[in-house]
This record gives C-alpha cells, structure tokens and sequence, in this order.
C-alpha cells in the first residue's frame, strides 16, 4: 500500500481561554488519518516572534482571524495537497516559503502554526501513535518538572505586578504526579491568605490569583507564607521560579517598576533581583532584562547561572539561532520554547534541539491565551525538553494539559524517567555556556552583598 499524503487542510475560528479568536486547522491525509492544530496566542510578547494576523477594525476587539483562515483556504491548502505528511521539515519549510517574509506576516504565524500542528498529530494518527511517542521515536522517555503559576501578574493581570509569574516548582517529586500535588496544596494555600488578608480578587489569565500586592516583593514573601502554611519547607518541597518578562516594563536598560513607583536601571534591576535570590528560594528566572538588554542577560548570567537558571523567552523567541548566539555570549542558560513564537513545529523543534545540545534548560511553553489542545505536553516528553510550563493550577485549558501529562506518566510507567531538577541547566553542566563566572564588577559586587544576605536571611531551604 502506499504511503499516504496530504488530502485536504481545513480551517475554523474557535475560542481561546481569553475569548477572542483563534486559528484551528484541520489535516486529512488520503488513507482517512485526521489532526487538528490549534494556535495559542500571547499576551507579553517578543518583538521578533511570529507575528499572529489579526483583522484588526472593530470586531472581537480587532483580533478576529478571517484573513489568517482565508489564507489556509486557498494558498496554504493548496500548497500542502499531495505532500508527505511524515516530512515535518519539509512541510514546514513549504509554509515559510509560501509565507515569504521574516516573521510570518503575510499569512500569519497562527494560520502556520495551526496548519503545522495540525499536519504533525495528521500523521501521528496514521501511524497510530500518541503524538509523544510519534516524536520521540526511539530515544529514552523523560517526564517534564512542571513550574506551575501561584500568582499572575505582568501584562496577565492589568500589570497588578510588574513582575509576570511568580510560580512553584515541587524539588523533591519523584513523580510528575508529586509534583502536582505539591502544587495544589501550596496554590490552595496561597488563596486562603489572600482571602484572609483581604487581597482575593479572583484569578488572573493563566489561572493564577490575581494579586493585590503592593510591592513585587509582598508576592514573594505570600509565596513563602503559603508554602509554609500548606507544611511543606520552602527551598525543599517547593522552591520558587519567576517570569520577570521584563520587556514589558523595560527598554534600553531603564526599568519602570509601576507597582512600586520606581525606575531602576540595569545594575539596581540585578541588585534587587540578586537579593531576592538570595532571600528566597528561587531556581529559576525568565527574561530577567528587556529583549534589548544584552549586557543585562551577560552579568546577571555571569553572577548566579551556576545556581539558577536564567531563562529567555522574549529574548531568544525560540529561534534557533538566538539560541546559538546565547550560548555564544553565555547571556541565559535556558530557553524557553513555543511553537507559535517560531511559527511553526520544525523551526521551534531546532530551536529546543540547539538548546539541549548546548547544555541549556529548555523549557516547553503554552501561551496565556489557550485552548483545550494539549500538543505541548507531548511535544516536551517527543523533543525530551525537561520542563514544561503551563500557566496556574486551576482553568480547564491549564488543568487539561497537567492532566494528559499524568495520563503520560502512568501509561510509560517503569519506562519513563522523570525529569525533577535534573534537566536543569545548573545540573546539565554539558556546556561551557553554564560555567560559573562573575562577570562586571558591579554585578560581582552584588553578588558578594547577595552572598551575605544568604548567610543572614535564607539558608539551607528554610527562611529565617
Ligand atoms: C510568557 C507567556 C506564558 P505570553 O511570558 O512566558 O506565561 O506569556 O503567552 O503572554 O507571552
Ligand atoms: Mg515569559
């Protein structure tokens, strides 16, 4: 029998978790397989991702899609009929040909995403395998570490919070299951004391509450709180992670702080982020500067990239070159990876595989505008990522994913392993990007002041 090809790409609007539209496609090869993709869509973004087409004008608030479906009608459907479904890197490769521009414009980076997608679980579904497995092929299964949002800020909750994420990670789970668990107790947790302290104000995009603090620093320490409150040890059961997403409050080294009515530049931007560190238990922070903050990244990396991961996601766009060049400069020691940041499957799939040659952390990412598509789960445990970041504990386009990775991990029992801290770039030491080294002498004088507060304050996991 022969190999089956590309029939038909149909294209739909549905809804996201935010209630605007977005982009389906629906992928039929001739021997009767079928996959759909469905693009996510971000809040705080990159200025290099794949740019979404939007019709703009009055409409759903000028995010209505008909110009990106219209083009996966005609140009894109006829395009990929008759094509390989199993040649992922050449179909991908016809897209961003069709599309002809550098960031996706012309036809969009959700119609390419969606149609992408949609042709990876297509053929999936004809060799009869979970998308995870179709992509993993042989290579050895490992369960993600989810970190997993307590409280939503940033551009995802009317800028409450000038800092994005504050979220939790479980150090101690033996299982992706554990780590769930941990989560819910300290996210439970978490609310009761907003609710106590009057602060409950329901939850922001990705599920997390949203916070009425008023400092970025009240978030921390709530965060400590909850932890304690729910028995666990701070540094121990859960640790802390962060998504800065400092582009959206920074340029040019300058740093606008609404919450606390304050501009710090680069180096007081590393001081108080260094101190945090060493006052908290934090593993990991994203997008600690500005896209455009190169040196940021440098000595911010330089000073503590031995002890935490410093992730870019608006900063290197899951674009595979931006990761080599990273690893070039050591500025991160991670790299977050999304699908639609890139455009489509293959360009992000080089991008997560340039990250893991290069010993960093890579982590598999939804946006904060989803749906109940759960391809991300399985593209972490196919392209072996490590960790995976989902947005909150609570919304069924959060909850969904979470719980197809305990499908997962139950279905490859014995056979999987799962990841806990040890895909994280401070463990993988495969790279010369993650050596330890001080960089400027005022990040290093920080460092040494942070080295002080960590004797005084923060110690061995348990807060003073
Ligand atoms: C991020 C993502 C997900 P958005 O910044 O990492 O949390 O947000 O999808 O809005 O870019
Ligand atoms: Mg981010």
């Amino acid at each position: 029998m022969s190999e089956p090809v590309i029939q038909s790409v149909i294209a739909r609007r549905i809804w996201d978790s935010r209630g605007r539209p977005t982009v389906e496609a629906d992928v039929t090869l001739s021997d009767g397989a079928a996959g759909r993709g469905i693009a996510p869509a971000g809040a705080s973004r990159g200025s290099r991702e794949a740019v979404d087409k939007r019709d703009g004008g009055k409409r759903f608030g000028s995010f209505d899609v008909q110009d990106a479906l219209q083009g996966i009608r005609t140009e894109i459907a006829r395009a990929l009929a008759g094509l390989d479904p199993f040649d992922q890197a050449a179909i991908d490769a016809r897209l961003v040909a069709l599309d002809g521009t550098p960031n996706k414009a012309r036809l969009g980076g959700n119609a390419l995403t969606a149609v992408s997608l949609g042709v990876l679980h297509a053929a999936a579904a004809s060799r009869r395998l979970p998308l995870w497995f179709y992509c993993l092929g042989d290579k050895p299964a490992i369960i993600p570490l989810p970190e997993i949002q307590v409280f939503g800020g940033g551009a995802h909750a009317g800028r409450r919070t000038d800092v994005q994420d504050f979220m939790v990670i479980a150090p101690r789970a033996k299982t992706f299951a554990e780590a769930l668990e941990v989560t819910s107790e300290v996210y439970h947790s978490a609310g009761r004391i907003m609710a106590e302290r009057g602060l409950l104000q329901g939850v922001a995009d990705e599920g997390g509450w949203w916070p009425a603090f008023s400092s970025n620093e009240e978030a921390l320490e709530t965060l400590m709180r909850a932890i304690e409150r729910a028995g666990l040890v701070p540094g121990e059961d859960a640790a802390i992670s962060l998504d800065v997403a400092a582009s959206e409050f920074g340029k040019g080294g300058r740093y606008r702080l609404g919450l606390e009515q304050r501009e710090l530049d680069r180096d007081a931007l590393a001081e108080m982020l260094l101190q945090w560190c060493a006052r908290y238990p934090i593993l990991s922070i994203e997008d600690p500067f500005a896209e455009d903050d190169d040196k940021g990244f440098e000595q911010f990396t330089a000073a503590i990239g031995d002890r935490i991961q410093v992730i870019g996601d608006d900063y290197l766009v899951t674009n595979a070159s931006r990761v080599a060049e990273a690893a070039r400069r050591r500025s991160v020691n991670a790299a977050l990876i999304k699908v639609n940041q890139a455009g489509t499957v293959s360009e992000a799939k080089a991008a997560c595989d340039e990250g893991r040659r290069l010993g960093f952390g890579t982590i598999v990412s939804a946006r904060s505008g989803e749906t109940e598509d759960t391809s991300i789960v399985h593209l972490a445990i196919g392209w072996g990522a490590g960790q995976l970041k989902v947005g909150s504990f609570a919304r069924s386009e959060r909850m969904a994913k979470w719980n197809e990775a305990l499908r997962i991990e139950e279905a490859l029992g014995s056979k999987a392993r799962f990841a806990g801290l040890d895909e994280m770039p401070m463990r993988r030491r495969t790279t010369k990007a993650v050596e330890a080294g001080v960089g400027g002498a005022v990040v290093g004088a920080v460092v040494d002041r942070a080295a002080a507060l960590a004797e005084r304050g923060y110690r061995g996991g348990r807060a003073r």
